[in-house]
């Protein structure tokens, strides 16, 4: 698999564990980007020259791809920068929209600082509550670790308005049995917001399945271009929800008399030029992902995780997580233990990994994340291994 994946020809010894932050780009998605550039490349939905057809056609593909990846509508994708930006939108749109003081809105203690702080802001605006799903059992290391189910339905009340939960820890790799909680959320008319960053990226996911309202993602973790997000979400509450941004091609008509009208979603929440090339380039990985066998290279990366799981000497965050091992060491510190895999030229990630509130709860103030893709094979396990065992003898 490296063999597409053009930065391992040219660092040959890279031992890329870090794909969690971001994955690796094969060669057919540098090189589709760089078919648009060099062939047509113009802005989309405004010229009547071939050029601006052409891009138009190849944007809205790449659309018509994400939409079937999800099995989702057309209408019901909207191209942002990133899954940050789609969580913000739905908290400034939909939330502005529909919350108001007192309402509750139930996050989990998994989330990434992209799903806490934006509610934070919309607590201190319009005086909403969060409430946090916690950790089922007390946090012990070399354990499994989940979210506490009851502890969920127990904490909804009727001015439960949404549920915002992700479905796998970006920091552990844990899985959450969202269809559980989404079921739960709908027998109360809760609104749903799954963050799908890490876990699309190594499973099948069917919005219309799942029945959440919400659902988000990036491209660059997906074997795409960074820089480009999306956010699915339900025709008939995308097209309730007010302007998140204004500008050009999402306006229907302005007039300095009458004022303005704006189209229906997707182009309701794509304002100005966006991100052309890298929507294509994310079409591109999607039809990537799609090329494999994605069960069998979910089962692969599993057992490879399982394999670093077993290294002696180190404390694994959550034995139940899959494609990452979070872990931490009582021989060294987490930065200190990845600079050591830096100097062998092992990219992992060390911290608390944008989930500070989750390493509060664990009372580690990070961990060292080792997370995989498709690229990585028995020979980067080795390596790990052997790399884990020198920093213990420097560190210890
Ligand atoms: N959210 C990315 C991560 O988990 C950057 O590392």
């Amino acid at each position: 698999m490296k063999e597409l994946f053009p930065i391992f020809k040219n660092n040959s010894d890279l031992v890329f564990l870090d794909s969690a932050a971001s994955a690796q780009k094969p060669a057919i998605v540098i090189e589709s980007m760089n078919k648009v550039m060099t062939n047509y490349y113009s802005n989309i939905h405004r010229g009547l020259y071939k050029q601006s057809q052409q891009t138009t056609e190849a944007y809205e593909e790449a659309r018509a791809k994400v939409a079937s990846f999800i099995n989702a509508n057309e209408n019901e994708v909207v191209f942002t920068r990133g899954a940050t930006e789609s969580i913000n939108l739905v908290v400034s749109s939909w939330g502005r929209a529909n919350l108001k003081k007192d309402d509750e809105v139930i996050i989990s203690i998994f989330e990434h600082h992209a799903n806490i702080v934006p509610w934070q802001i919309l607590e201190k605006e319009l005086g909403i509550k969060i409430k946090v799903i916690p950790l089922k059992n007390k946090f012990t290391p070399n354990e499994d670790i989940e979210l506490d189910f009851e502890a969920f339905k127990s904490m909804i009340t009727p001015k439960t308005k949404f549920l915002s939960l992700t479905r796998m820890s970006n920091a552990l790799g844990t899985i959450v049995d969202i269809e559980k909680f989404i079921a739960e959320a709908k027998k109360h008319n809760i609104t749903v917001l799954i963050d799908a960053c890490q876990s699309i990226v190594h499973e099948k996911t069917n919005v219309k399945e799942l029945n959440c309202d919400f659902l988000v993602f990036s491209g660059h973790k997906l074997y795409g271009p960074s820089g480009i997000g999306v956010l699915y979400g339900k025709e008939e509450i995308l097209n309730s929800m007010p302007p998140y941004q204004t500008g050009g091609d999402m306006i229907e008509k302005v007039s300095l008399k009458t004022g303005t009208t704006f189209h229906k979603s997707p182009a309701r929440f794509e304002a100005g030029t966006p991100a052309i090339v890298e929507a294509i380039g994310l079409g591109t990985a999607i039809d990537f992902v799609n090329s494999l066998n994605r069960e069998e290279v979910f089962y692969k990366e599993k057992e490879l995780a399982n394999r670093i799981k077993e290294i002696e000497g180190i404390d694994i965050i959550g034995t139940n997580s899959e494609t990452i091992v979070s872990f931490t060491a009582n021989w060294g510190a987490p930065d200190d233990i990845a600079t050591l895999l830096a100097n062998q030229n092992i990219a992992v990630r060390a911290g608390h990994h944008c989930a500070m509130p989750l390493m509060e709860e664990l009372g580690v103030s990070g961990t060292v994340r080792i997370s995989l893709g498709i690229y990585n094979d028995e020979k980067d396990i080795e390596k790990i291994e052997e790399a884990i065992k020198k920093c213990f003898n420097i560190l210890s």
